[in-house]
């Protein structure tokens, strides 16, 4: 059997990198649980295709769901770049929904703020300083621009993009690999909606080293896989506060002697980020 990495996922058709080049395969049967940054063994079908056999057990998966099945986004990431940007607009609620995401499947983030040459992009640039207050490793870029610290956050590692439609994850890939051809679309103005431009993950080689995953932009980012545990674990500010609060079974809704609560109302926490909370974990039956 051969081995090699899901360089790109096509619905059940993947193409799997490895000594041999680019090869592309299929899975046996209606399995299709595969996703970019997989390791699979795989056997030869033909001179240039193949059957993925195995996947490897992952370091990580990152991936959302709703009630009815799981979107797998990339495996065995180092970093996780979530890309936000004021134009078309920020989506606070998408970006808190992909950090959880992220520290529930323990992959280290990085916040990346692209269009830095718009003036739009000042007033997200003060509000995200709570990000980094939390803890939140954060860049502020312009895929139109110097790239040099972003790749720094980038060498040696495989890292994913992602984010909503249209803050530019491509553009950033682009000018990172110039190899990748990834297409990347003119935002319609008219709509002020991010055309839906990437439709399948695909990875790509750094040149200076490392490796880059290019996602589709995301509407939505469900987590209905979440334990009401975890998802108390992936928010920091609830995380910090954790035996503070008077009952020790507290879900921080409206319960007295609540820290959580307490923190909201002192602007330790950010009204936006509890009512995410909130409203997620109404929807966590366990
Ligand atoms: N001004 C400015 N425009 C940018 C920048 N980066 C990307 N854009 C533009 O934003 C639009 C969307 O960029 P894409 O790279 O396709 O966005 P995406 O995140 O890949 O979108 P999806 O593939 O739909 O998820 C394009 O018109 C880009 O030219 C930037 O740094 N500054
Ligand atoms: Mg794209
Ligand atoms: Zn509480």
């Amino acid at each position: 059997m051969l081995t090699g990495r899901v360089v790109a996922a096509h619905g059940r058709r993947f193409l799997i990198e490895s000594g041999a080049g680019i090869v592309e395969c299929v899975t046996r049967g209606r399995k299709s649980d595969i996703v970019c940054g997989d390791r699979v063994g795989f056997a030869m079908t033909d001179a240039d295709k193949g059957v993925i056999e195995k996947v490897a057990a992952r370091q990580n998966l990152l991936y959302r769901s709703d009630d009815f099945r799981s979107k797998l986004i990339a495996a065995n990431l180092d970093l996780a770049v979530v890309v936000v940007a004021a134009v078309p607009y920020f989506r606070e609620e998408l970006l808190i929904r992909c950090l959880v995401a992220c520290e529930s499947a323990n992959i280290p983030v990085l916040i990346a703020l692209n269009k830095s040459d718009l003036p739009e992009t000042a007033a997200l640039h003060r509000h995200l300083d709570t990000y980094a207050r939390l803890g939140y490793a954060q860049i502020i870029v312009s895929a139109r621009g110097d790239l040099a610290e972003l790749q720094a956050h980038l060498l040696d590692k495989t890292s994913v993009l992602v984010g909503a439609s249209g803050v530019g994850k491509s553009t950033l890939l682009n000018a990172l690999a110039p190899a990748a051809n990834a297409a990347t679309g003119e935002i319609s103005l008219a709509l002020d909606a991010g055309k839906h431009t990437t439709t399948n993950a695909r990875l790509f080689h750094l040149p200076g080293g490392g490796d880059l995953i290019d996602s589709p932009g995301m509407q939505e980012f469900g987590l209905q896989h979440l334990t009401q545990a975890a998802l108390m674990n992936a928010f920091p500010e609830i995380r910090d506060r954790a035996g503070q609060c008077r009952f020790y079974n507290c879900r921080h809704l409206k319960e007295p002697g609540c820290a959580v609560l307490a923190a909201a109302q002192t602007g330790e926490m950010l009204p936006n980020r509890l009512r995410v909370y909130q409203s997620l974990i109404g929807q966590l039956s366990s």
